[in-house]
C-alpha cells in the first residue's frame, strides 16, 4: 500500500521513473524522484502514457531567465488514480484520469457558464507550481523539482489538483485517451467551441502540425466545405488530405502576394473562419487580413513570446465587422467536454488513429523529442 507515504520512483525497477529536465535544451534524464503524497484537493497519478506536445518544447528549450529547472515537463497524459488527499470525493484509486493543464473547478460563475472555459477558483497560469505555490518532487539530494501546466506527466508518479483531472471511461485505449489531454482537443475545440463552425462554411487554417490538422478535424466534423491549409512546407498538403484539407497555400512560394491576398481571391472575399496555429504575430494579422467582412471571426492558438504586441486597423472591426479572439484548450471544458469528445471517439466520428505517428517507451523519450523537432512526428506516445 503507498498510499499517503512518499513515492519513491525508479530504484532498480524500469517502470518506476521520473524523466527530468535539468538544463535547457539539454537531453531529459531518467532518474529516481520522490513524489510526495497528494494534499487536500489532489490526487497522486500513476501515468500510464503520456504523449509529446510542442509546448513541452518550448518550455524545455526555454533559456531566458526565469528558467525552471531542474522540472518534470509533460502535460498530455492519462492515468490511474493512485490515492487521494483529504477533502477529495469525486475521485477514488483505480480511477482512469486525464490531467488537464486547464483547470475546471465545475463550480465557479466561469466554470458553471458555457460563455468560458476560464476558471476563477483555480485561474490557469504559467507557473513552475502547483495551485498553492509549492512542489510535490524532490530529487534524491533533496533538491525540489519544478512542475509544469499543473500536470508534470514525463514521471511514473504525479500529483495532481482534482481542478486539472477528468475521470474518463476505462474503454478508450490509453494511447488514445492521451491526446485529448492537450493539442487534439484545443485543435477541435477551437472548430467546436471557440468558433463554433456552421456546416458549408470555409476555414483557413495557418500552420498545419498537430494543432492545425486538429482544427481540420474540427472542422470536418462540423461539416464544412472547404478547409484551406497554409504552411510553408508543402509536403503539409499531403498529410493534411488526410485531415480533410481541400485546398493548399505555399507561403513560402506566394510570391510577391500575401497569403491573405491570396486567400481573399480563391474564396471571393475571405474565409469564414481563420485560425492560427503557429504562434507568430505576423500570421495572426495575415489570418485577420483574410477573414471575410461580416462574418469572418479569427481565433488564436498559437502561443506567441510573451509580451508580444498585436496590430489591427480599428476599419476592419468597425467598418468590417470582423473578430479575433484566443483559444485556450479550444475553450473546451473538460470536465464536461472531453467525456464528449471520449462519445465521439468511441462512435468513430472523432479519428484520434492518425495523430499518432509514433510510439515509444520511456526509456526513449528523447527519441520522441527528436522526432517532433525534425517535424517527423505529429503525435509520440510515450509508453511509461
Ligand atoms: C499552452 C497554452 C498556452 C500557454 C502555454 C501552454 N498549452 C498547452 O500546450
Ligand atoms: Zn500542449
Amino acid at each position: 500500500k503507498t498510499a499517503g507515504k512518499p513515492i519513491r520512483c525508479r530504484g532498480d525497477r524500469r517502470w518506476c521513473a521520473a524523466a527530468v529536465a535539468r538544463e535547457a535544451g539539454e537531453p531529459l534524464v531518467i532518474e529516481e524522484v520522490i513524489v510526495a503524497p497528494p494534499k487536500c484537493g489532489e490526487v497522486r497519478v500513476k501515468i500510464i502514457c503520456t504523449s509529446l506536445c510542442y509546448s513541452d518544447i518550448t518550455f524545455w528549450k526555454l533559456k531566458d531567465p526565469p528558467a525552471y529547472f531542474p522540472r518534470i515537463l509533460g502535460h498530455e497524459a492519462v492515468g490511474l488514480v493512485e490515492s487521494v488527499g483529504d477533502g477529495v470525493s469525486d475521485f477514488a484509486e483505480g480511477d482512469m484520469v486525464i490531467p488537464i493543464f486547464m483547470p475546471d473547478c465545475a463550480e465557479c460563475m466561469d466554470c458553471t457558464s458555457q460563455k468560458s472555459n476560464l476558471c476563477s477558483t483555480f485561474p490557469f497560469r504559467v507557473t513552475p507550481w502547483m495551485h498553492d505555490g509549492t512542489s510535490r518532487f524532490t530529487d534524491l539530494n533533496g533538491e525540489t523539482l519544478y512542475h509544469f501546466l499543473f500536470v508534470s506527466s514525463f514521471t511514473e508518479y504525479t500529483v495532481v489538483h482534482v481542478a486539472n483531472v477528468t475521470k474518463v471511461e476505462t474503454s478508450i485505449p490509453p494511447n488514445r485517451a492521451c491526446l485529448l489531454s492537450c493539442g487534439v482537443s484545443t485543435g477541435v475545440g477551437a472548430a467546436w467551441k471557440s468558433a463554433n463552425v456552421e456546416a458549408g462554411s470555409t476555414v483557413a487554417i495557418f500552420g498545419l502540425g498537430s494543432i492545425g490538422l486538429a482544427v481540420a478535424e474540427g472542422a470536418r466534423l462540423c461539416g464544412v466545405k472547404r478547409i484551406i491549409g497554409i504552411d510553408v512546407n508543402p509536403e503539409k498538403f499531403e498529410v493534411g488530405k488526410a485531415f480533410g484539407v481541400t485546398d493548399f497555400v505555399d507561403s513560402r512560394s506566394s510570391g510577391d502576394k500575401r497569403v491573405s491576398e491570396i486567400i481573399n481571391e480563391m474564396t471571393g472575399g475571405g474565409a469564414d473562419y481563420c485560425f492560427e496555429c503557429v504562434g507568430k504575430a505576423s500570421l495572426v494579422e495575415e489570418a485577420f487580413a483574410c477573414c471575410r467582412k461580416g462574418w469572418g471571426k479569427t481565433i488564436v492558438l498559437g502561443v506567441d513570446k510573451p509580451g508580444a504586441q498585436l496590430t489591427f486597423k480599428s476599419f476592419d472591426v468597425l467598418h468590417l465587422g470582423k473578430t479575433i479572439s484566443g483559444s485556450l484548450f479550444g475553450g473546451l471544458k473538460p470536465k464536461s467536454d472531453i467525456p464528449i469528445l471520449i462519445k465521439r471517439y468511441m462512435n468513430k466520428e472523432l479519428e484520434l488513429d492518425k495523430f499518432v505517428t509514433h510510439e515509444v517507451s520511456f526509456e526513449e523519450i528523447n527519441k520522441a523529442f527528436d522526432l517532433l523537432l525534425e517535424g517527423k512526428s505529429l503525435r509520440c506516445v510515450i509508453w511509461m
